[in-house]
């Protein structure tokens, strides 16, 4: 598994709200129950567990979860848990990450406080791939 970092630094608050919970016919629950299995078999400890990093999945065009609040200075770690779709990261207006395959990462450190949105460039619109950050003080 290799690391894209793409930025290590924050992007402006925007603290615009995203609709991350209108997700149609899907079930957040049952997909990320699902992408924490994988997640599992891949690392063979639970998401929760990684040291340094608060973990976020990518799985069947979810963020699992779509929302986590964090503490300014912590470092997501967004894994690809599917078995062939890519996907990337953009934070806010930040540039899009390059894309991460099966088992790859990409990490971002949130400095600024606030609600950050960000989505996964192929699938944001088709999709509806999107997560937030609250970042707090
Ligand atoms: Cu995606």
């Amino acid at each position: 598994m290799k690391p894209i970092v793409f930025a290590l630094f924050s992007a402006a608050a925007l603290g615009a709200a995203l609709p991350v919970c209108a997700r149609g016919a899907k079930d957040p629950a049952v997909i990320c129950a699902e992408a924490e299995e994988r997640y599992v078999e891949m690392f063979g400890m639970p998401s929760a567990d990684a040291e340094g990093v608060r973990v976020v999945t990518m799985y069947k065009y979810n963020f699992c979860p779509a929302h986590i609040t964090v503490l300014v200075g912590t470092t997501v770690r967004w894994v690809n848990v599917d078995k062939r779709t890519s996907h990337s990261v953009q934070v806010g207006s930040t540039p899009e990450s390059d894309r991460a395959f099966p088992e790859e990462y990409i990490e971002f450190t949130f400095l600024v406080p606030g609600d950050q949105d960000y989505l996964c460039g192929p699938h944001w619109e088709t999709q509806k791939m999107i997560g937030m950050v609250t970042v707090q003080d």
